[in-house]
């Protein structure tokens, strides 16, 4: 065990709150204060957050997405950090955190938009403190970097999560995102989702140690925690987001979990992995473990299971009748956001664009 200046420890332990049995344990460095209430608010959104996904699987299938980036097994850590947050903090996700964007309260149209293809970025990130995805894997670390270290100077009493994925960790953008944050004690939180899988590249491809004690060599704590188990992902997030908000740095958290379905609806993981695996990850599904604690505690009673049923049905009609219904944005409209205000070449290039349209159309 290697302590370091902060207190906290490289001890090669996984934060743990709720066995795969649903069996809530208490950890002496994370404590966990979840209400009965608080957990049934994570169940439902877990739940919400899976129904997302195979309503958009299905809408891809139709040919309503361009693409969809499955979540599928990844809920609890999504749905627990996400209710660590402060409601001053801000995320930086990267494309698969689907159940962090509806906790944060995008409406799950705008968030399938950029899936259809239809939407540069989908929502307001300053409004929602929760910043567009990044598909330049591992570029918003530094995005997240760069906005903790202008809070830190504006004096703000909060924090910034980071999120990428174990093969983002190989990434330059991410060792640079590590570096800057240690030497400024930016206030933020990297949240490393090992979900074992960088599209076919095994974890074993990206680094000989886990990859929390990347963190020693930066100057900053690292800790592990079990990424299928909600209870600890928010306890450990929050310890972290209270360590940095308190002007001590960053804290690299690696989430360890599965990504179940394939890296997107492009992928068929079947050829690259084996399918026991597959099988033993299913086991620990992170839903049914916070259920098989509730039902233990008498918190899943048939009144929550239908309210949570009813949720559910609605975010998935709301999609189903929503997506197909959005249309296109005018073609110029491209030009739209590329600077706050108007800049004469985007307008040059505007008015070229229209000519050539025009170009087209009947008697042009
Ligand atoms: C800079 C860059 N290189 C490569 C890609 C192609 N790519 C997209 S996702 C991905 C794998 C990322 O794996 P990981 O960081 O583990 O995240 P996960 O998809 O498993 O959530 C790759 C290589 C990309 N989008 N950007
Ligand atoms: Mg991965």
């Amino acid at each position: 065990m290697t302590p370091i200046a902060t207190g906290w420890t490289f001890d090669d332990t996984t934060i743990c709150l709720l066995t795969p049995e649903g069996e809530r344990i208490a950890h002496p460095s994370y404590p966990d204060d979840a209400t009965g209430e608080q957990c049934q608010a994570m169940y439902r959104d877990m739940v919400l957050a899976r129904r997302l996904d195979a309503e958009a699987t299905a809408l891809q299938r139709q040919g309503e997405l361009g693409m969809w980036i499955p979540s599928l097994g990844q809920e609890a850590a999504h749905v627990g950090a996400a209710h660590a947050l402060g409601p001053a903090d801000h995320v930086f996700p990267a494309y698969r955190q689907h159940g962090m964007v509806l906790c944060r309260g995008v409406d799950p149209l705008d968030l399938l938009r950029l899936f259809r293809g239809v939407s540069n970025s989908g929502w307001d990130g300053e409004r929602h403190r929760i910043h567009p995805y990044t598909i330049v894997v591992g570029a918003q670390a530094l995005h997240a970097t760069g906005y903790a270290m202008g809070m830190g100077l504006d004096g703000a009493d909060a924090a910034v999560v980071a999120c990428f994925g174990d093969g983002a960790s190989s990434q330059g953008d991410v060792n640079e995102a590590l570096t800057f944050a240690s030497v400024f004690s930016a206030p933020v939180v990297f949240f490393c989702e090992n979900n074992q899988w960088a599209i076919s590249v095994p974890v074993e491809r990206q680094a000989q140690t886990p990859l929390y004690r990347r963190a020693a060599g930066f100057g900053f704590p690292g800790v592990r925690v079990d990424g299928n188990d909600v209870l600890a992902c928010r306890a450990v997030v929050r310890a972290a987001l209270a360590h940095a908000r308190s002007g001590n740095g960053p804290v690299l958290i690696e989430a360890v979990t599965y990504r179940m379905g394939p890296h997107t609806t492009s992928d068929d993981p079947s050829r690259y992995r084996d399918p026991a695996e597959v099988a033993l990850w299913r086991a620990r599904d992170p839903i049914d473990r916070l259920a098989a604690y509730l039902r233990e505690q008498g918190l899943a009673g048939e009144e929550f299971q239908a309210a949570v049923a009813r949720d559910a049905d609605a975010l998935a009609t709301r999609v189903r009748e929503g997506v197909p219904a959005i249309t296109d944005p005018r073609t110029e409209d491209i030009f739209q956001y590329a600077y706050a205000a108007p800049h004469p070449l985007v307008e040059e290039e505007r008015a070229e664009l229209l000519t050539y349209l025009a170009g087209f159309e009947e008697g042009g």
